[in-house]
């Protein structure tokens, strides 16, 4: 089963907005296997953006990404990190569609409330970097399928 790597940002969390992020990630049928809320080091977000680190706003993103908590998630589900992606929108919220997270919540590209791995590989590496094998809980969630 394939996991990937959600968290709030500073701004989404600032707006009270983990709670519908959560909501989407349920209702969709995901299941929800770590999470935690953290104030990352600004060398924590250096190295978790290190694919951008040439790119002119690498900088200020970590500075940041850096400056509240976070709400840090590790999600499970069959296709989880392209229908993540698909769920959050275009990283720019002005080309996000309604029903999309960005496109329902955020207007600004350094300020757009979610961040989500972009590929199986990426979000195998950041969920090693934001969590440790013990943070993971292990649990049966009910189905609602009626067994009979
Ligand atoms: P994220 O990593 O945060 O999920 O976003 P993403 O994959 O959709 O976009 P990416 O290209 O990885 O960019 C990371 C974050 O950098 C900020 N950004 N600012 N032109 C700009 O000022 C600019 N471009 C990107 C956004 O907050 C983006 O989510």
């Amino acid at each position: 089963m394939e996991r990937t790597f959600i968290a709030v940002k500073p701004d989404g969390v600032q707006r009270g907005l983990c709670g519908d992020i959560i909501k989407r990630f349920e209702a969709r049928g995901f299941k929800l296997v770590a999470a935690k809320f953290i104030q990352a080091s600004e060398e924590h977000m250096k190295n978790h953006y290190l694919d951008l680190k040439d790119m002119p706003f690498y900088g200020g993103l970590c500075k940041y990404m850096s400056s509240g908590p976070v709400f840090a998630m590790v999600w499970e589900g069959q296709s989880i990190v392209k229908l993540a992606r698909m769920m959050m929108g275009e990283t720019n919220p002005a080309d996000s569609k309604p029903g999309s997270i960005r496109g329902d919540l955020c207007i600004n590209i350094g300020r757009n409330i979610i961040h989500g791995s972009d590929t199986l590989e990426n979000a195998k590496r950041e969920v090693g970097l934001w969590f440790k094998a013990e943070e993971f809980v292990t649990y049966t969630p009910c189905t609602q399928t009626f067994l009979y």
